[in-house]
C-alpha cells in the first residue's frame, strides 16, 4: 500500500501531520489503555474500542493504567494534552507499537478515533498503523447538518444512521427541522393534538410521523455518545399550516385550514395578535427545552410572508422574552435579522443576498449556510432526479469551493461561528435519497468546517475525496458518482 496515499486521505484534513518511524500492528495482544480518573477518555475509548473490535476481530480490552504504557497499546491520556487542541482537538501519535491519543475533553477523544479510523484500511486489513503524528483541531466550533424530518419523516433509526454517517467526518450538530406546513413531528404534551394530528401529514408522497418524547431523548442520547448536540427547530410564525390545523384557535378568523401537501411556501402563519398563540408557543418552546439536553432552541423565522413586518418584529420580541425564560440560546434563520437582535443570537444565514455584516455588527454569531453552496436538496445537475434547483445547480466541486468568511461582504472569522448545510425533503422519500444528497458533498462541508483555510485546494480534495470511495461503499452508503472526481472504482 503506498503509505504517502493512506495518511493524505483524511477528511477532514487535519491541522498538521508529520511521519515519523514506527508500527502499531494490531493483534490478540493488543490492548486500549485508559489514564486513571478520565472519564471523558474512557467513554470515548470504549466507543473507539467497539469500533474497532468489529473491524479488526481482535478482542481489545480496555484496561486502566497507572503507569504510562510502552508497547501494544492504544493510550488514551489528557496528561501532555496541549493547550491549542481546545475544547475538540487531539493529538495522535504512532511510535513503535504505541499509539498515544492526547485530548483535553470527551469529543476530542471521540473525533481522534474518527481519525484512527480513517487511518485503517476501509473495509480489510492489514490492520495496522504506520508511525505518524497527528495534531489537529476544528476552525470553527459549529459543524452542522440539517435534517428536513416536517416534509417527510424519517425513523429513529434512519436519524441514527445520518448521525453515524456524520459523526464520521467530525460534525457536531444536528438540527432537526421538526415542524412545517405539511407535517409537526414531536409530542407536545399540552398540546398533543399537534403530533397526533400534524404527525399524520406529509407532502404528497411523503412519509408521516411523529417522535414520541422517549424517542426524542433516545436520538439526543445517541447523539451526545457521538459528541453531537441536536437543535431542535419550531419554525414559527410561518410555516405552520400543520399546528394551524390540527387547533383552529391558533388561527386569526380561528377557522383550521385542511392538511397541506404541496411545496409553496410563506402562505401560513400563526394568529400573531391572539395572546394564545403566545401561550402556544410558551408551552411548545418549553417542553422542547426540557427535552433536549443541548443549549439551543432552533425558532426559524424564515419567509414569514404573511405577516407585515411590524407584527414580524413584535412576534420575535416576545419569542426572545420566551426562549431566554428556558434558558437556552435562540438560533434562526437569517429572516430574524430584521427583528430586534440579542448579542447572544445565533442568526443562520441562507439567502444569497442577505444582511450577514448587519447581524454581526450586532454582536449575533452567524451559522453559514449559503444556498447557492450548501443547500443540499439543491440537484447536482440538470439530470439529478432527486432535489430541488431554485438556488443553483450544486456540484461537488460548487460545495467545496467557497469560504464561510468570504461568501458575504464585509466579515470577519471572528463574526462565523460555523458551517451547516441543509437537507430539505420535499422530494426526498427514503433513507438512500438522504444519502444521495449528503454524498460526496458533506464531505466537503466537513473539511470547510474543520480544517485550516490556507493550502485548500480542489485538486488535492477531489483525490482524497476518490479515496473514501470504499470508505463509503463499506457502509452501504448510497452516493453520487460525480465526473469531476477521479473515482477508482468501477
Ligand atoms: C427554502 S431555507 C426554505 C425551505 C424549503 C427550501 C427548499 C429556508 C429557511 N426555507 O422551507 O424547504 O427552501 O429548498
Amino acid at each position: 500500500m503506498n503509505k504517502d496515499v493512506l495518511y493524505k486521505d483524511l477528511i477532514p484534513k487535519p491541522v498538521s501531520i508529520k511521519r515519523q518511524e514506527g508500527l502499531l500492528c494490531f493483534g490478540v495482544e493488543t490492548k486500549i489503555c485508559v489514564q486513571p480518573g478520565c472519564d471523558q477518555a474512557l467513554k470515548a475509548a470504549e466507543h473507539i474500542a467497539q469500533t474497532l473490535r468489529s473491524l479488526t476481530g481482535f478482542p481489545l480490552p480496555i484496561e486502566i493504567c497507572t503507569e504510562e504504557p510502552k508497547q501494544g497499546c492504544l493510550f488514551f491520556t489528557s496528561q501532555g494534552a496541549r493547550g491549542e487542541l481546545g475544547e475538540e482537538g487531539y493529538s495522535l501519535t504512532v511510535s513503535a507499537g504505541l499509539v498515544t491519543i492526547r485530548a483535553h475533553t470527551f469529543p476530542g477523544f471521540f473525533f481522534a478515533g474518527q481519525t484512527l479510523r480513517q487511518l485503517l484500511p476501509p473495509g480489510e486489513g492489514p490492520w495496522q498503523l504506520e508511525g505518524v503524528e497527528i495534531i489537529d483541531y476544528p476552525r470553527f466550533a459549529w459543524r452542522g447538518a440539517m435534517l428536513d424530518v416536517a416534509r417527510s419523516f424519517f425513523s429513529v433509526d434512519e436519524v441514527k444512521r445520518v448521525i453515524d454517517l456524520l459523526a464520521g467526518y467530525k460534525f457536531n450538530r444536528l438540527h432537526l427541522h421538526l415542524s412545517d406546513d405539511q407535517g409537526w413531528r414531536i409530542m407536545i404534551d399540552s398540546w398533543p393534538n399537534l403530533a397526533l394530528h400534524g404527525g399524520s401529514g406529509a407532502v404528497e408522497g411523503g412519509r408521516a410521523g411523529y417522535y414520541t418524547k422517549d424517542q426524542y431523548r433516545e436520538i439526543a442520547a445517541y447523539a451526545q455518545r457521538r459528541a453531537m448536540v441536536l437543535v431542535p427547530e419550531i419554525d414559527l410564525p410561518g410555516h405552520t399550516n400543520a399546528a394551524l390545523a390540527a387547533y383552529p384557535e391558533l388561527n386569526r378568523d380561528g377557522i383550521a385550514p385542511e392538511p397541506y401537501r404541496g411545496i409553496q411556501v410563506g402562505f401560513s402563519t400563526l394568529a400573531v395578535e391572539k395572546e394564545i398563540t403566545y401561550q402556544f408557543v410558551r408551552d411548545v418552546l418549553g417542553e422542547l427545552a426540557e427535552l433536549t439536553p443541548g443549549p439551543y432552541l432552533h425558532v426559524g423565522g424564515d419567509e414569514a410572508h404573511s405577516t407585515t413586518l411590524e407584527e414580524y418584529k413584535l412576534f420575535l420580541e416576545r419569542v426572545h422574552t420566551i426562549v431566554a425564560e428556558t434558558g437556552k440560546t435562540l438560533v434562526g434563520w437569517d429572516e430574524i435579522i430584521q427583528a430586534g437582535l440579542e448579542p447572544t443570537d445565533l442568526v443562520q444565514i441562507w439567502r444569497r443576498e442577505t444582511k450577514a455584516q448587519a447581524a454581526a455588527g450586532r454582536g449575533a454569531k452567524l451559522i453559514m449556510s449559503p444556498c447557492h453552496h450548501i443547500y443540499l436538496d439543491m440537484k447536482y445537475n440538470p439530470e439529478t432526479v432527486l432535489g430541488q434547483d431554485w438556488a443553483a445547480l450544486i456540484e461537488v466541486k460548487d460545495a467545496y469551493g467557497w469560504d464561510p468568511v468570504t461568501v458575504y461582504p464585509g466579515l470577519a472569522e471572528e463574526d462565523i461561528l460555523g458551517v451547516e448545510a441543509p437537507l430539505w425533503a420535499e422530494t426526498l422519500r427514503t433513507i438512500k435519497d438522504v444519502e444521495y444528497m449528503l454524498f460526496p458533498r458533506i464531505l466537503g462541508v466537513a473539511e470547510i468546517g474543520w480544517s485550516p483555510r490556507e493550502g485548500r485546494s480542489w485538486e488535492e480534495y477531489r483525490q482524497r475525496l476518490a479515496a473514501h470511495e470504499p470508505r463509503l461503499e463499506v457502509q452501504g452508503v448510497h452516493f453520487y458518482r460525480s465526473p469531476q472526481v477521479p473515482w477508482k472504482g468501477r
